[in-house]
């Protein structure tokens, strides 16, 4: 077994493989209890091997040895060595052929990586390093080689037998059993292995590639969610057709499968030619999926197709260079849904994700590079950082080098790498050589850990005319990186008339414009404008959100408020509502008293935007929300969190109780809008109606509730039924517990959707949260072998349920610490997950920060696994 306590490993060590594998046979001889593999190779030296007569290093962890040989006869003595990672293989010649026979354990495979038993299935999961649960292998990303895989099971219980690639033979056997045999003619590494076995449905439709291959899509699903499909069909054929029309990336195989699975640790992989799928990113019908829901599954799907070449055909060396792939893929599914869904507030929902979540871990202790420089677990680095920032990093590359240049890049990146595993250096490489820019300064991005914070002032000349932007950066230290260098940031402004429009001018000379991208490179940086149309009223800051940075502009209430009021940028109008909310928590926590006039004027802006029938009704809605209270806590070195949401929900109060009139008279009708169809503009409305009805019972409008109850009543789809319960979830009302009841025995048995009662009422500031959590954990439909069930129940707990979690005598946090010492045992991927929230313990008043260090601690002093381990001892450091 593994190391509970290992070396961390580091980037600056890496060497490149001893050994080549040529060619790759797997035979499996399936089943639950015990799985037996036979693992035939052929390798080679690797000429460019740091250590000429280096051994051959097999990972293996969990996995029995039974036999090996080397070309055809037993190891001589000494050759064979076992350690912790796996086996040695020394004095190997220049090239040998090994045959390897190992067992595992599916069915008591709980941690779900490896191979592993699901409602009765088998299936695997291999990312970063599970193919070495499943037998002994160079696991590692750098490693490509070819597979013939022969899969043998019983067939009544395993009638599908599925791996990567083409099925090139398949039959009967005697006693029942069958076979069938995969072969992937694409190099690949392990960890996009995979196979399945079971009893599943097949949903079947076909694409034609541009140039007009036909591609068989095959989505297999237990039998009785068979007519949850069509959505996860459309969004797979949507997405294939944009990689080739955005991307000019075309399919390669002849066949594309995707299994949902029900336990499963992340969101889907995109295991070459056969992703596997979390069943709540495949399964949906407007019956059990909200809005919300098909465009997550829809931008799912895409992720996972688009990575056959951003991460598949081109793959990662080594997993510090995981955002290679993952950055890429995460621009790449952002790009679709913002073209192709018409999502018209995609960027906004991405950046409220990146400040919610990325940039508290990008301020607390688990910091670190998109590119990290080293790892004790790597489980642990897929992270916001890695995904969301990494996304934003291409973000800004494609706005500093220009689209066209950033799109013939990626072709050269493509074409280069296609059957390679390169680093994030080899694609900035590629992206400098295209567009002949230096590109040495924006590589920090990847080095460096920290959100920069940008200072923005403005000057005007009232003699020449002549108009200012001075910029200025600054990144706080992180863990094991005190000293930050500057980063180079590009900073899109415009700038406003007193009529709301965009004035024109000239930057240092250059052509007439109205927008400008100001590179920030270095500490601080003055920009000059001249002939300017007209004087600026407002400036319009960092539009599209062109930099993952936190802006301080110190913009007055009534500059805001003309942003918000005319900006074209539908970020920089959100952003202006945003920033004044934050401003009024802040006086209203800092100073102790709320700043009345500040909060007159925001009222005052949001009435005229309630009247504006110009605005989208998804803008406004997303507008009308106040910022989460989980954003809100990165204004302040420690809070209070109970205090902190009390003053925040407080606020929600004072601003829309006097708008109530407004808020009511503004709600789409439900009889119009609750019409099944996935449009934007139709899921536009639905968001609408559900924030106005929401923020009129926080504002404590009486008359909201029967609605919420006619609401839930009369709702077709599941968005609205949702809508009506999340309106009234922090409500002591019995209307609350009627519909929940309601809902609990609607749903029963259906469990994504139970998911969704778990979670409200785990959330709910409603007293009594902890017999509530209780009655959950002790539910039928809970179990704690499945992640989606855990997280459904203690991730909203956590998050949102701040009067239960951080209640003041520290029950909430002893209470997480039991669920993650026990779900440790099972799944350690998912408890390292699970700890994360404790691990914020410096940001909590120092009385409740007291109590998370010392239940950190105390899971410290048992004996935990490893992806635990590493995550508590970087908290506590
Ligand atoms: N590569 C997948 C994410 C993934 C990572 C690890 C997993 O198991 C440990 C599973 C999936 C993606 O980006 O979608
Ligand atoms: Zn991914």
């Amino acid at each position: 077994m593994r190391d509970a306590n290992p070396q961390p490993v580091y980037l600056s060590e890496y060497q490149s493989p001893a050994f080549e594998v040529e060619d790759l046979e797997l035979d499996f001889d399936l089943a639950a209890a015990t799985t037996e593999v036979t693992t035939r190779m052929a390798v080679r030296r690797n000429p460019q091997a740091a250590e000429p007569g280096a051994p051959l290093r097999l990972y293996g962890d969990g996995v029995e040895l039974v036999s090996l040989t080397v070309d055809g006869a037993e190891p001589g003595e000494g050759m064979l060595e076992e350690d912790a990672d796996g086996l040695l293989l020394h004095g190997l010649p220049e090239a040998a052929r090994l045959e390897i026979v190992s067992r595992c354990h599916p069915e008591q495979n709980t941690a779900l990586e490896g191979l592993y038993a699901s409602s009765g299935n088998l299936c695997t999961q291999c990312e970063p390093e599970g193919f070495r649960r499943i037998t002994f292998f160079p696991d590692r990303p750098d490693v490509l080689t070819t597979y013939r895989v022969r899969l043998e099971a019983d067939r009544a219980q395993y009638p599908v037998l599925l791996a990567n690639g083409n099925r090139v033979e398949a039959g009967e056997l005697d006693g029942g059993r069958h076979y069938a045999v995969w072969e992937d003619p694409f190099l690949k590494p392990s960890y996009l292995f995979a196979l399945v076995a079971g009893d599943l449905a097949c949903q079947r439709d076909t694409f034609t590639t541009m140039s007009g291959r036909e591609v068989q899509l095959e989505l297999y699903v237990e039998a009785h969610n068979a007519d949850r499909c069509d959505h996860a069909l459309a969004s797979l054929k949507r997405a294939m057709r944009y990689d080739e029309e955005a991307f000019g990336r075309e399919y390669d195989l002849d066949v594309y499968m995707i299994v949902a699975v029900d336990d499963f640790n992340m969101g889907a992989m995109e295991n070459k030619g056969l992703n596997l799928f979390n069943a709540k990113y495949v399964l949906a019908s407007p019956d059990t999926a909200t809005d919300d829901d098909f465009v997550a599954i829809e931008s799912v799907i895409a992720h996972e197709y688009f990575h056959n070449w951003s991460g598949n055909r081109v793959t990662c060396r080594d997993w510090f260079q995981l955002s290679l792939k993952e950055g890429l893929t995460v621009f790449r599914d952002q790009e679709f849904t913002t073209d192709c869904t018409l999502y018209g507030v995609k960027r906004i929902d991405d950046v409220s994700l990146l400040r919610a979540h990325q940039f508290p871990e990008d301020a607390g202790p688990l910091a670190h590079p998109v590119r990290p420089d080293h790892y004790a677990e790597i489980n642990n680095f897929y992270t916001l950082t890695v995904y969301e920032k990494g996304a934003e990093l291409i973000r800004m590359l494609r706005t500093l080098i220009g689209r066209e240049t950033f799109r013939r890049g990626l072709d050269v990146y493509f074409e280069r790498f296609d059957g390679q595993a390169v680093t994030t250096d080899d694609f900035v490489a590629v992206m400098a050589e295209v567009s002949g820019r230096d590109l040495t300064a924006f590589k920090r991005w990847y080095t460096q850990a920290g959100t920069p914070h940008v200072t923005a002032a403005t000057a005007q000349d009232g003699s020449t005319g002549e108009f200012r932007i001075s910029l200025g950066q600054y990144t706080p230290p992180t863990p094991g990186q005190e000293h930050k260098e500057p980063v180079v940031i590009p900073v899109r402004v415009a700038m406003l008339d007193d009529d709301g429009r965009r004035i024109r001018g000239r930057l240092e000379g250059g052509p007439e414009q109205d927008e400008w991208v100001l590179e920030l490179d270095r500490s601080e940086r003055s920009f000059h404008f001249d002939e300017l149309s007209a004087t600026p009223r407002a400036v319009s800051w960092l539009r599209g959100f062109s930099a993952p940075v936190i802006l301080e502009a110190n913009q007055s209430a009534t500059t805001l408020a003309h942003l918000l009021a005319h900006d074209d940028d539908a970020f920089s109008r959100w952003e202006a509502a945003q920033t004044l909310m934050r401003r009024a928590i802040r006086a209203r926590i800092e100073d102790d008293a709320a700043d009345s006039v500040l909060e007159a004027e925001i009222q005052h802006a949001l009435a005229a935007l309630l009247e504006d029938p110009a605005i989208e009704p998804v803008l406004l809605a997303t507008i009308l929300q106040l910022p989460p209270p989980r954003e809100l806590a990165e204004l302040f070195d420690c809070v209070d969190p109970v205090r902190l949401r009390a003053e925040r929900d407080a606020l929600e109060a004072r601003l829309y109780a006097p708008l109530a009139d407004r808020l009511r008279e503004r709600q789409p009708k439900l009889d119009d809008i609750d019409n099944g169809a996935f449009t934007a503009d139709a899921m536009g409305q639905r968001r609408l109606r559900n924030r106005l009805l929401a923020l009129r019972v926080a504002a404590g409008d009486e008359s909201a509730v029967p609605e919420v109850l006619e609401q839930y009543r009369k709702a077709r789809s599941q968005t609205m039924r949702m809508g009506a319960l999340n309106a009234i979830n922090d409500l002591n009302h019995e209307a609350r517990a009627l519909l929940l009841a309601d809902f609990e025995r609607r749903y029963h048995d259906d469990p994504l959707v139970l998911d969704k009662y778990f979670g409200l009422q785990a959330a709910s500031q409603v007293s009594g949260g902890f017999d509530r959590l209780e009655y959950l954990l002790q539910h039928p439909g809970f179990r704690w072998s499945n992640p989606n069930r855990v997280r459904a129940v203690l991730g909203p707990f956590m998050a949102r349920n701040e009067r239960h979690f951080h209640q003041a005598d520290g029950e909430g946090y002893h209470r997480i610490a039991g669920f993650v010492e026990k779900l440790d045992r099972m799944n350690p991927q998912t408890a390292a997950r699970l700890v994360q929230p404790l691990t914020r313990w410096r940001k909590v008043d120092p009385a409740r920060g007291e109590q998370m260090r010392a239940e950190l601690e105390r899971l410290a002093a048992l004996e935990i696994s490893r992806d635990l381990r590493d995550v508590i001892e970087r908290a506590l450091a």
